[in-house]
């Protein structure tokens, strides 16, 4: 930023044209939201050609700011930034805004338009995503560059534009006080404060001291007006000075709250509600281009001198910035070749060298539950998979989600004897903020430079259900981490004992959802969630303890290297198959159960374990056929609802489940009671042969 803004009048003509298109673009496709556009098209502009670094040649680059549009709605909002600043979008593209096959769809959607940074439209959840990705920005500095004390190419600013709507909801709350309390100087959050939402005026809703929450929070609060002084004045050069202070407090994030008009300077409609989610109409448009000094016969129409104007300058910023920026790089390359080395393997997508021998092996002498082998697994790679980090919901004790020794992500002054770090620190403390959890991992997924989990309970990934939608969506590689995964909880009851979880995760696609059957699938779990890197995962654990299947050659039992196939024989039949078991998680060491006592009745059993239907789904039909023969009688067995098994065991086959909620008791008590018992996979077994012979 330079000390001081520069507004010619090229600048408010194309804060004008950028009114116009999103008018125009809105009235063209017929819906959208128009209102929300227009009156912050002078912030926005402010944003994307005054203050934040970017190439628009270059949207990947590592030194960018980054934009987050949380009021997402307002997509035209970003898409005609975009388009000012030469991103690539063009005109058509405005014109073909929300329709089929366009690069401009109702709600900005990362990897779909260069420049946008992540998906939005589920409000307040944008303002965590910047909340992650300050986060991620605080890490990879120090993963990347830590002996620089100074300024790292690695350093950027994150802001966000974000409505009335994104601070009414919880998410934004729960992000916003983390960064509170983490003390996120890169970090500027702009809030519209129009006072209008779809339903009107907000204080139908919505009446606290919003700035004093935030201050509450621990964030540097500023306000600027644009309606205090009786004429309507869009206040750009004190929004200036507001942004360029909140860069000098690098201690807290900041937070500037903007009064704005919605739709001004639309002549009859601004400050009405209609024109937040509906087209404007012809005349009102027509008369906002006359008010603005364009000619109002013509649409989507931008004078030459203006798009000169706009992207002359972003390219001379970005010019600018890489001249600095990339020297800078240069130099940090040359005197950090490991650090180099590191973040071309990770932009390379490689997985880390020494990671399979790093995964510990757990010997069959003794049963540990799939959460406490996680925990080992995360100790050991943690040296040797130096972009790993991530932590809990509160629950790190519970979910083992602490990497051994590994240090805190804390401002200096929130460390603790328990909890020893500093800036530069690995283990991530979300608070009790599930649904936030999941939008900052997302948003660490999107940063790119590192790879971060998160975890809480399985029945707590209802609190944060939009976060792995949305990183499916998006191709975001977040890992969830959710232990606790059945009425194995126990006494605790069925508040807490997840039933419908998994078959309801299973639904979202582009979720992995990987529920491995003892100590060493875990591991070989862990290695391939750190493979894949271009779809969220989730990893179900067990809070119980289960058996360590004896693996050795001779054993029966097949290697654990095959969960990559999603599904595999674990232990073969003794003849060709009459019956297929198929389990997951606990429950597959019942099947093995059963098996013995079905192959002692002659009965040739086969035990699939089947950790993830996502990865098996994915192996050739070939592979399926064999592991699930046509010709074999079936039964699933998983401590859930049985929704969604009929596919994988055919109409004659079998299922075992928990189709209704737990109690309060005793795991083991629950497990007889409610049937998940190596009994009752003979049982059925018996009447799913019998259905096959029919
Ligand atoms: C989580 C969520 N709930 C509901 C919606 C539907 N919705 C879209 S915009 C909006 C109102 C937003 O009001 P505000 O943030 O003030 O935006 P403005 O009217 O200023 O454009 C609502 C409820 C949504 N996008 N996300």
């Amino acid at each position: 930023m330079t000390e001081n803004l520069t507004w010619t009048d090229l600048d408010r003509r194309a804060v004008d044209i950028a009114r116009v298109l999103a008018a125009d673009a809105v009235e063209k496709v017929g819906n959208g939201h128009p209102g929300t556009a227009i009156s912050v098209a002078p912030i926005a502009y402010l944003l994307y050609q005054k203050v934040m670094k970017l190439d628009p040649t270059d949207p990947a680059w590592i030194g960018r700011d980054r934009f987050v549009l949380s009021i997402g709605h307002s997509s035209l909002t970003q898409y005609i930034q975009l388009y000012l600043a030469g991103y690539g979008l063009e005109l058509d593209d405005l014109a073909s805004f929300r329709t089929w096959g366009s690069r401009t769809p109702g709600h900005p959607e990362a990897g779909h338009t260069a420049g946008v940074e992540c998906t939005t439209g589920p409000l307040g959840a944008g303002v965590a995503n910047a909340v992650g990705f300050a986060m991620a920005a605080r890490r990879e500095r120090h993963l990347y560059d830590p002996a620089n004390l100074g300024e790292s190419v690695f350093d950027r600013q994150i802001y966000c534009l974000a409505g009335d709507g994104d601070m009414q909801e919880g998410v934004s709350g729960e992000a916003c006080s983390l960064a509170g309390t983490q003390e996120l100087g890169n970090l500027t959050l702009i809030y519209d404060d129009n006072h209008i939402s779809i339903e009107g005026d907000t204080k139908i809703a919505f009446t606290e001291d919003v700035d004093a929450r935030y201050r509450a929070y621990g964030w540097h609060v500023q306000r600027v007006d644009f309606t205090d002084g009786g004429a309507y004045e869009e206040k750009v050069a004190e929004l200036y000075a507001a942004i360029a202070a909140a860069r000098q407090v690098t201690d807290r994030p900041s937070y500037i709250r903007v009064r704005t008009i919605i739709g001004w300077p639309l002549p009859n409609k601004a400050g009405h509600h209609s024109v937040h989610g509906s087209k404007i109409g012809a005349e009102e448009v027509a008369a906002l281009k006359t008010r603005l000094g364009l000619d109002p016969a013509k649409s989507f129409d931008v004078p030459a001198e203006v798009i000169a104007h706009t992207r002359g300058n972003a390219a001379l910023r970005a010019e600018r910035a890489r001249a600095d920026w990339d020297a800078r790089f240069a130099a940090w390359a040359q005197g950090n070749p490991a650090g180099k080395a590191l973040l071309d393997r990770v932009q390379a997508g490689l997985t880390a060298p020494g990671l399979a021998q790093a995964l510990p092996h757990f010997p069959p002498d003794k049963k540990v539950s799939t959460r406490v082998a996680s925990g080992q697994v995360l100790s050991a790679i943690a040296e040797v998979v130096p972009e790993l980090w991530g932590g809990s919901a509160d629950l790190a004790g519970s979910n083992n989600t602490t990497m051994a020794g590994q240090p805190s992500f804390l401002p200096a002054d929130r460390v603790s004897s328990d909890w020893p770090g500093g800036p530069d620190g690995r283990v991530l403390h979300f608070g009790i903020r599930e649904h936030a959890m999941g939008a900052i991992l997302n948003a660490i997924a999107l940063s790119g430079l590192t790879r971060a989990y998160g975890g809480t309970f399985l029945v707590f990934a209802d609190y944060m259900r939009n976060p792995p939608r949305v990183a499916a969506l998006t191709g975001a590689p977040a890992i969830y981490v959710w232990t606790h995964d059945s009425i194995g909880v126990g006494e605790d009851g069925p508040t807490h004992q997840p039933v419908e979880q998994i078959a309801s995760l299973r639904l979202i696609p582009g979720l992995d959802v990987i529920r491995p059957a003892d100590a060493n699938e875990v591991a070989a779990c862990w290695a391939e969630i750190l493979r894949i890197q271009d779809r969220p995962q989730a990893l179900i654990l067990s809070r119980q303890d289960l058996t360590v299947f004896d693996r050795s050659p001779g054993s029966g039992f097949a290697s654990a290297d095959q969960v990559v196939r999603g599904a595999y024989t674990l232990r073969e039949a003794s003849a060709k198959p009459r019956l297929v078991v198929v389990a997951t998680g606990s429950e597959v060491e019942i099947a093995v159960q059963a098996q013995t006592t079905l192959e002692a009745e002659g009965v040739p059993t086969r035990v699939v374990s089947a950790p993830c239907l996502e990865w098996f789904a994915a192996q050739p039909a070939a592979y399926k056929d064999q592991i699930l023969p046509t010709d074999a009688a079936k039964v699933s067995i998983e401590a859930g609802v049985t929704y969604g098994w009929a596919e994988i065991v055919s109409s004659q086959g079998r299922r075992i489940g928990v189709d209704h909620f737990g109690a309060s008791a005793a795991a083991g008590r629950l497990f007889v009671e409610y049937g998940i018992t190596a009994e009752q996979v003979v049982a059925e077994a018996k009447i799913a042969l019998a259905e096959l012979e029919l």
